[in-house]
Parts: C-alpha cells; sequence; structure tokens
C-alpha cells in the first residue's frame, strides 16, 4: 500500500512534469573570489524554481574548467554526495575547483545521460557556471567547445538585478535560432554544509516555465527582476538526439548570479 502511494505520487509528478523545468546545477555560493583556495562544488540536478522533486545523477562525462583558453579535467575531484530535496533525496556530486590565477574560471559538466521514465527518454544537460578570482575578466564571453553551450554577452557574475542579461546559445559551435530557452530562478540555494536546500525565497510563477526564443542569430535577452542564481536552458539543442536506443534531449544549461545595487 505504501509502495502503491508513493507509486500514485511518483506518477502525480510525472503527470505534472512539463509545467515543471529541471535543471543540472552546478552551485557554489561565492561566484566573486578574491583569494586561492580549493572552491566545493554541488553536481545537484534538481526543480530548484519550486524546491522539487531531485533526481539521480550517474558518473558525469566530463567535468573541468577553462581558464584564458586552457582547459583543465578535474573529474578526478569529484564524490558522490546525496542531496537531501524537500520532497526526496538524490545521487548527486561534489567537485572541487582550484582556484589559483586571477580569472575567469569556466566550470563545465556533461553530465551521464538520465533516464525520464515518464517521457521514455534520456536527458543531458551540458552546464556552464563562472567563477572569477581578483576582478579580472579573461574570457567569460568565449565558447568552451561543448557540443551545446550558451555563450553569455553579459558578464554573467556580477549581473545587476534589474537590469537584462543576453546570450548567444550554439549547437556544436553555430547560432541556433528559434530556440526556446526556460528561464529558472534558484528559489532555495543548497546547504553547502547539508547538502538540503536553504531557505526558500520565491515561489514558481503561474502560467508554467518562465521562456525566452532566441532570435535569428540565436540570442535572447532576459530582464533579471531578483538578486540570486539564475538558469537558462534550451531543450533538445544538442546536436546527439540518441542515447542507448531511445530518444536523447541534449540540453544547455547556463547559470548566472545578479547583485541588488547597493
Ligand atoms: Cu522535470
Amino acid at each position: 500500500m505504501k509502495k502503491l502511494l508513493a507509486a500514485a505520487a511518483l506518477s502525480a509528478i510525472a503527470i505534472s512534469a512539463p509545467a515543471m523545468a529541471h535543471f543540472q546545477l552546478v552551485y557554489g555560493p561565492d561566484v566573486n573570489v578574491e583569494r586561492p583556495g580549493e572552491m566545493p562544488l554541488k553536481l545537484i540536478f534538481w526543480h530548484p524554481f519550486e524546491n522539487g522533486y531531485a533526481m539521480d545523477m550517474g558518473q558525469p562525462e566530463e567535468f573541468f574548467y577553462v581558464l584564458k583558453g586552457e582547459k583543465t579535467d578535474i573529474s578526478e575531484s569529484l564524490t558522490p554526495i546525496t542531496f537531501k530535496g524537500a520532497s526526496n533525496e538524490s545521487a548527486a556530486f561534489e567537485g572541487v575547483l582550484p582556484v589559483k590565477r586571477n580569472g575567469d574560471y569556466i566550470v563545465g559538466l556533461v553530465p551521464a545521460p538520465y533516464y525520464e521514465e515518464s517521457e521514455d527518454i534520456y536527458i543531458q544537460q551540458l552546464t556552464k557556471t563562472f567563477i572569477n578570482k581578483g576582478g579580472i575578466p579573461t574570457g567569460w564571453n568565449e565558447p568552451v567547445g561543448m557540443k551545446t553551450e550558451f555563450v553569455p554577452l553579459n558578464k554573467p557574475y556580477n549581473v545587476i538585478s534589474g537590469s537584462t542579461f543576453s546570450a548567444q546559445l550554439l549547437s556544436d559551435g553555430q547560432p541556433l535560432a528559434g530556440a526556446e530557452v526556460e528561464i529558472e530562478f534558484m528559489a532555495a540555494e543548497p546547504d553547502m554544509e547539508t547538502n538540503m536546500p536553504g531557505d526558500v525565497t520565491a515561489e514558481p510563477m503561474p502560467g508554467g516555465a518562465l521562456v525566452a526564443m532566441t532570435d535569428a542569430n540565436g540570442i535572447f535577452s532576459f530582464g533579471i527582476p531578483k538578486a540570486g542564481f539564475w538558469g537558462f536552458a534550451a531543450l533538445g539543442s544538442g546536436p546527439d538526439t540518441e542515447f542507448d536506443g531511445k530518444e536523447l534531449s541534449q540540453d544547455a544549461v547556463i547559470w548566472i548570479k545578479a547583485f541588488d545595487l547597493q
């Protein structure tokens, strides 16, 4: 009976899934750092706007950073963790970014494809996030060569709330026009110590996912209404369309951090 109830609850989640946007997180609270150090990052596959259901991650295919055009593999730093979400627990990872020199650390994650039973498809969200040391910009606006990625047109680690953020969506290095971009606020930032969601600071909007479209050059813009982490995802923007004999949604995800002007 308990099992049946759990199954019913799960299928309720599955039914409501299209209205909820899932986002791969690569999360650390500080994106502007002054001192060198080993910076822990949490890799969580989640519904962060809803503070909702979290998905199990498999061993990532790639975890790296690019600094001044040089790519460094940091997948050896990955250790499994359990994310204790508000509604369930999920397999997640912690990685470590070694921050030494000044500049832009563009962190990239290629997760293992995730099997979404309700849709009978695999999902793979190729995710970028940015950490800057020393206030010296060194290439945040350069692509890192992922199969699909957003290239920011505004500096992604100090966007002012109330201003806009724009990025160009690439697929196989080429601009992707007419793509739908889902926009998500990280309503509960994960606690780095407990691996639990922190305080909930926003609720999802009525009307489903926030959406912008890319223009003829693959560019979208969005007005950032609130300080915090904002994620942008283009579903199915990648060139790979099949995994293990099933449909694959290979998505691009980017995270930025906005601040209030003080
Ligand atoms: Cu979802």
